[in-house]
């Protein structure tokens, strides 16, 4: 149906040599618990199966490799597919991929209820750099590890409605969510992975939280449609990452937010008919919009 609970599953931190089996068992635990809640979407973060390895400066391709998933599921991860198909909820989940052609990509995908893979998405806007800089106190290496994102922002057929994707830092850019709006996106899920500390602009650090949470109540009220936002929080390998995941509707409005920066499961009643309380009047796409006078947006 078009209205149905669903679940921000916020992970703590994880250890830099924490298996990918404790990772996916605490999942487990969370989509459990957001089952018993009568959820039927569980959102997990980005990059949930390791710590957030892009921290550190690596030269070796093979230790590179080794944070990398070359098949999903895999045995790691087959026991949350299963739990999936069992309790017949849906999830999304964030995890490093290589491809067969050797290609890296920070990766999202929808699962069904029935267990099978629906959608895929490749991480589009990668912050931080490409080498090592001394003078931080952790380093950002996606654009080391990770290829731009080849497949756009697409939209697919989910939960009765149409649900997009992005992840962590394409939330701060409303292209991001203009595209999957006008995608018909009614649903957006994400994960994140956001430190406390931005090296570049410290003294922007106290605005994390507020940050976060303007980008995504804007995609959402701005487009018309909900997002699931879930953080992968708290202090990861001396690293503070922000906590704040939460469930916003298409007014804008955020519905549950998770409290701490642990494993934490927030759940709401998401209906996506609600969607047109926003695109029939304010955002009117076909009536107000003026494409025409956007060129500059695409130069
Ligand atoms: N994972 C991710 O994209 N994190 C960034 C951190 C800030 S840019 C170094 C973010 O936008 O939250």
């Amino acid at each position: 149906s078009r209205s149905f609970i669903a679940a921000a599953a916020q992970l703590g931190p994880i250890a830099r040599d924490e298996p990918r089996s404790s990772a996916v068992a605490r999942m487990m635990e969370m989509m459990r618990e957001a089952n018993a809640r009568g959820a039927e979407l569980v959102v997990f973060p980005e990059l949930a199966l390791t710590t957030f390895f892009p921290r550190w400066y690596i030269e070796d391709e093979a230790e590179i490799a080794t944070w990398f998933e070359t098949e999903m599921p895999s045995a790691s991860t087959q026991p949350l597919f299963d739990l999936a198909a069992k309790l017949g909820i849906g999830f999304h989940l964030g995890y490093a991929e290589l491809t067969p052609e050797g290609r890296r990509f920070n990766t999202a995908i929808l699962v069904d209820a029935t267990g099978k893979i629906v959608g895929k998405y490749h991480k589009i806007h990668l912050p931080g750099h490409w080498e090592h800089e001394d003078w931080r106190p952790f380093q950002h290496l996606e654009k080391r590890y990770f290829e731009k994102g080849d497949l756009g922002f697409p939209v697919f057929d989910a939960m009765g409605g149409k649900l997009g994707m992005c992840i962590c830092n394409d939330r701060r850019w409303p292209e991001t969510w203009r595209m999957l709006g006008l995608g018909g996106a009614e649903l957006v899920v994400l994960g994140y992975n956001t430190p406390l500390h931005y090296p570049p602009a410290p003294e922007h650090d106290h605005l994390q939280y507020f940050h976060n949470e303007l980008s995504i109540q804007a995609g959402c009220y701005q487009n018309g449609l909900w997002a699931i936002a879930t953080a992968k929080a708290g202090r990861e390998e001396g690293c503070d990452l922000i906590g704040g995941s939460v469930i916003v509707a298409p007014t804008g409005e955020v519905l549950a937010r998770a409290a701490g920066t642990d494993d934490e499961v927030i759940t709401a009643r998401v209906n996506l008919d609600r969607c047109g309380e926003i695109r029939r009047n304010v955002f009117d796409f076909a009536m107000h919009r003026q494409p025409a006078d956007y060129g500059r947006l695409v130069e």
